[in-house]
């Protein structure tokens, strides 16, 4: 870790860096995962490095969504399993659902390290892929899948994915929860729901959210849910934010 002093006015920001790259040094976490971290962090600038009313709905809709599967599954890359392992497991364990390790960048045993990270922090049930099971419509290492996990799943929980993924499984007929702090990415626009919020801040809100569900409010919260709406409104919400950064910096110079 890095000697980030807690005075530092973007400290957090620092601090998850380092624990991004502590997830590369740990060979959890791909190489190719720094560059999409810094793609997130530009986008959590624009939208204030704060959770926003457009993610609190969307994490609403979500949670009721995950609540009313039969069958989630939470599927685990080398991104969250560095950022979020502790939260993942909450996540499962509120609903009962396995972890499933998937990922983008092929690499002799990264699975089988995010697989034990996640048992050391506290996971029973975490699914491997396996060539029985395979996804239609992709080519990529993400087709190989569990045959109790995401290819039996209805509901999957799949933070920060790349978008051909997203694609098939909502082609095989599958919901799709996911976390993007882009909210014009192809994930963003073809998950069932998309919570535009940094994963570190989303998460425990979720986890939170489903345990303070009630049956009687779940199918009402989804019936009047948008995601084409909710991206709208984050879109709308980082062109006011730029707009007024654009306003103070012109006001800096007068
Ligand atoms: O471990 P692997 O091999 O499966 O690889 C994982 C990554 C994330 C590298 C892979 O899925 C990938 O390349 O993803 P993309 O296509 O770069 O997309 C990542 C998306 O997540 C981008 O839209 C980023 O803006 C967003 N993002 C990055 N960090 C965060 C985030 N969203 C929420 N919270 C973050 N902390």
């Amino acid at each position: 870790m890095s000697d980030v002093p807690k005075t530092h006015p973007r400290y957090l920001s620092l601090t998850l860096r380092d624990t991004i790259v502590a997830g590369v040094e740990q060979g959890i976490t791909s190489i190719h995962g720094l560059i999409a971290h810094g793609r997130g962090e530009a986008f959590d600038y624009l939208i204030g490095e704060a959770t926003q009313p457009f993610a609190i709905e969307a994490i609403h809709a979500a949670a009721a969504m995950l609540r009313l599967a039969e069958h989630p599954v939470i599927s685990v890359n080398g991104n969250v399993a560095a950022l979020v392992p502790d939260a993942l497991v909450t996540l499962g364990q509120a609903l009962n659902a396995p972890l499933e390790v998937n990922i983008f960048h092929t690499e002799t045993g990264r699975e089988e390290r995010i697989r034990k990270h996640l048992l050391k922090h506290g996971a029973s049930n975490v699914l491997m892929p396996t060539t029985e099971a395979q996804l239609s419509y992709i080519d990529s290492n993400r087709k190989f899948v569990h045959p109790e996990g995401i290819f039996k799943a209805d509901v999957i929980f799949v933070p920060l994915e790349d978008g051909d993924r997203c694609e098939a499984l909502r082609k095989m007929g599958k919901d799709v929860v996911t976390v993007d702090l882009n909210p014009m990415s192809r994930t963003a626009k073809q998950a069932s729901i998309t919570i535009v919020d940094n994963v570190v801040r989303a998460l425990p809100l979720l986890c939170e959210e489903i345990r303070k569900l009630t049956d009687s409010t779940t199918q009402d919260i989804l019936k009047k849910y948008s995601n084409e709406a909710v991206l709208q409104k984050a879109l709308q919400h980082i062109s006011r934010s730029r707009n007024g950064n654009q306003r103070k910096r012109e006001a800096e110079h007068r």
